[in-house]
């Protein structure tokens, strides 16, 4: 039998499926549903529960901007909200705006193919449910499919293992186990003092080292939610205005406009106000390789300071890429979790992992027996999650063969070749490189009004044109070159940390206030750069 034909498919209910559904269900009046592998809302805070899972955006401005209601109504308790609260949030807006009848829960999505006569998507479920729908929007997230690397041995191991990204959901007890961490980015730095806190001993596997500054989290005081909620038409503003969608504004000095003295104690103050903030002292911090470095240095110095074990400090402040190269980490007693007896650090990069064996892994240097292994390793990010859905589109191509050498996308949207297709935070758009909520909104916005504007005007089908998919490629490929964020070799942004994976810098470095710019040029004339083709020219 026929499924119904919807208007349109949303895959994913976190940030971005949730408002995608508002918008087209409760605004426009099309019929639309979402489907969700998980089995509630929240997406990347639905699967990352792993202790210390926090998010490093601060929490008044790591929420939807659409509704002036809400942002008066919801109360952030703590300056960077932790996983319960988010999923709280989540669900308050899910219920606010009664989404979760439109959304089929527990409902992965293995299949989705371009049925070209019907001009519909046709998606599959893995329970062998089908869909069609005219719009296909995938609400995916960009970190989303975990990279747990292939050990050899690892089905051999007799402990239990771990994925941060795929956390249990009745959680870990570590009393009295000897634990093993494999990675320290972002998230591997908040789960350690947090696991150091209750194991028996923790044993972390280092192959990058990392800058971390501190969060400095806290409750929030009342002062505080009360000037943030008269000032919110401000900080919205200055969100929507900014490089990366936060709510503090990048420095407008150089680096080398102040004195040795004046910049040692701008940092200093920085580092005390902690979080994202300290790569925003300086306007050259992010683009200029001599101005990085002295902010690299006073991490250096600062990790040298805390950690007393002169082999351990050595360790972690042997970094060898610029400062926010790599998506900056902050932490809550990272360096100071270091300290602690039964914390030790193992250099994978001199010794690499060669096996997981039966009782734990084994290094070129040795073998360490291990109770349970956490697995911080990260994601097949932005391409990972899309190309895991087996989508075709055109002429029955694969998207997978599409992106053989690395994701192709107009604005990090739209596919060639795959009409009809959006890609809420798709690679080559800013998404990673921001507050995700700013960027998602964004996205969801001109989706929105796209489809609003196909429907007045009768167009029936909408793709990029060839020569501005490759336009786009060579400006994400430009912006990239005017940071230093290709130079960290080992990033996830390149691909690099999935071996096989095309390197290839896949966010849209411009910034979010700039690519704004450019999507609202886009549309005022006329979708430049889309083909748009009206029902008569498909009979
Ligand atoms: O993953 P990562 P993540 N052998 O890829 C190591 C967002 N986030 O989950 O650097 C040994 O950054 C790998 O080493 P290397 C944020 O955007 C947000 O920490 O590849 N080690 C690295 O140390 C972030 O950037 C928040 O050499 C291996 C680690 O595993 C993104 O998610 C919180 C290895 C992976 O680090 C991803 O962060 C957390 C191997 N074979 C995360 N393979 C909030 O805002 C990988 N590693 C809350």
């Amino acid at each position: 039998m026929n499924p119904p034909v919807l208007d349109a498919l949303i895959i994913g209910a976190g940030f971005s499926g949730m408002y995608q559904l508002h918008c087209l269900r409760d605004r426009q009046g099309l019929s639309a549903l979402v489907l969700e592998a998980g089995a509630g809302v929240g997406g990347t805070w639905y699967w990352n529960r792993y202790p210390g899972a926090r998010c490093d955006s601060e929490s008044h401005s790591y929420c939807y901007s659409f509704s002036q209601e809400m942002l008066q109504e919801w109360e952030w308790s703590e300056r960077y909200p932790e996983q319960p609260e988010i999923m709280r949030y989540m669900n308050y807006v899910a219920d606010k705006f009664d989404l979760k009848r439109d959304i089929r829960f527990n409902t992965r999505v293995i299949a989705a193919h371009w049925d070209a006569p019907a001009n519909l998507w046709r998606v599959e479920t893995e329970a062998g449910q089908s869909y069609a729908a005219r719009y296909l929007i995938t609400a995916v997230g960009c970190l989303s499919t975990a990279n747990v690397p292939k050990f050899p041995g690892l089905e051999s191991y007799e402990g239990r293992w771990v994925h941060t990204g795929e956390w249990p959901h009745e959680g870990v007890d570590f009393t009295g186990l000897r634990v093993g961490q494999i990675g320290t980015g972002s998230t591997g730095i908040q789960s350690i003092p947090v696991i150091a806190a209750q194991a028996a001993s923790l044993t972390v596997f280092q192959r990058t080292a990392n800058y971390s500054t501190p969060a400095r989290n806290h409750p929030l005081s009342p002062e505080f939610q009360a000037w943030v909620k008269a000032n919110y038409g401000e900080i919205v503003q200055t969100m929507r205005e900014t490089r990366n969608g936060h709510w503090f504004r990048i420095k407008d000095r150089s680096i080398f406009d102040v004195t040795d003295e004046e910049r040692e104690a701008a940092f200093e103050e920085s580092w005390e106000k902690g979080g994202l903030q300290f790569r925003s002292e300086f306007g050259d911090i992010t683009t200029n390789l001599e101005a990085n470095s002295k902010a690299a240095e006073f991490i250096k110095r600062k990790i040298r300071e805390t950690v007393k074990d002169p082999e351990k400090a050595r360790l972690l402040s042997d970094i060898d890429h610029p400062y926010a190269a790599k998506r900056p980490p902050i932490d809550t007693g990272y360096f100071e979790a270091m300290n602690l007896d039964h914390v030790s650090l193992v250099d994978v990069k001199a010794n690499p992992i060669v096996e997981i064996t039966p009782k734990g892994v084994r290094t070129t240097a040795g073998e360490y027996e291990l109770d349970m292994i956490v697995f911080a390793t990260g994601f097949d990010a932005m391409t990972g999650p899309l190309l895991r859905l087996n989508i075709t589109g055109r002429d029955g191509v694969a998207l997978r063969d599409v992106w053989a050498a690395g994701p192709r996308s107009y604005l990090g949207l739209q596919v060639e070749g795959f009409p009809n297709m959006f890609t809420i935070t798709g690679p080559g758009s800013p998404s990673v490189l921001t507050n995700m909520p700013v960027a998602i909104e964004q996205h969801v916005e001109f989706i929105t009004t796209l489809i609003a504007h196909m429907r007045a005007e009768g167009v029936a089908r909408i793709e990029p044109q060839a020569e501005a998919v490759a336009d786009w490629l060579v400006k994400v490929n430009e912006a990239s070159h005017e940071t230093l964020l290709p130079q960290a070799a080992s990033s996830w942004y390149l691909g690099a940390n999935v071996p096989g994976k095309p390197r290839v810098f896949m966010p849209y470095a411009g910034g979010m206030a700039k690519y704004r710019g450019i999507c609202e040029e886009v549309a005022a004339e006329g979708y430049k750069g889309f083909v748009l083709e009206r029902e008569t020219a498909l009979t």
